[in-house]
């Protein structure tokens, strides 16, 4: 049984864990939901917090927090990320970002997403025992969708 091929066990591994494969004439037009960089009117500011094992994002114009990552799609969006241990790092594969959570330094992602839908968030840093749990994801909203979120949340 002498084979060098192992791509098809190691695709099959990668891909239990978050698929990897996308062949270009495969790319949904989902992969491209943002636009880059974002002008204009002044962003939705996120505080994303990073912790052993978990995401939250809170919003400090309407003081709400949240496990899961939600924005109107069309408006400008900036993330300031922080860790409260360790480094990990926020991806969202379908969006192609991905921007490290440091302890005691803030860091940045601005995006604006396009099209409304839910798109995985993972943790790209090992950051322990529970890292590959650490996920959540965003929910893009029309903007009407979005501001109905926004009171439910009160
Ligand atoms: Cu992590």
């Amino acid at each position: 049984m002498a084979t060098n091929d192992m791509s098809g066990e190691v695709t099959q591994i990668l891909g239990s864990v978050v698929d990897i494969r996308f062949p270009p004439e495969a790319v949904p037009e989902t992969y491209y939901a943002v636009e880059i960089p974002t002008e204009g009117h002044a962003p939705l500011v996120v505080e994303v917090t990073a912790r052993q094992f978990v995401w939250q994002f809170e919003y400090p114009a309407s003081g709400i927090s949240s496990p899961e990552l939600h924005v109107p799609a069309g408006s400008p969006v900036q993330l300031e990320l922080v860790a409260q241990d360790v480094i990990h790092s926020l991806w969202v594969p379908a969006f192609r970002l991905k921007q490290d959570a440091l302890p005691h330094t803030s860091t940045f992602l601005s995006f604006t997403a396009t099209t409304p839908g839910e798109f995985p968030i993972v943790c790209a840093e090992l950051c322990g025992p529970g890292h590959a749990v650490m996920r959540s994801r965003v929910v893009v909203h029309e903007p009407e969708d979005f501001a109905r979120w926004l009171e439910e949340q009160d």
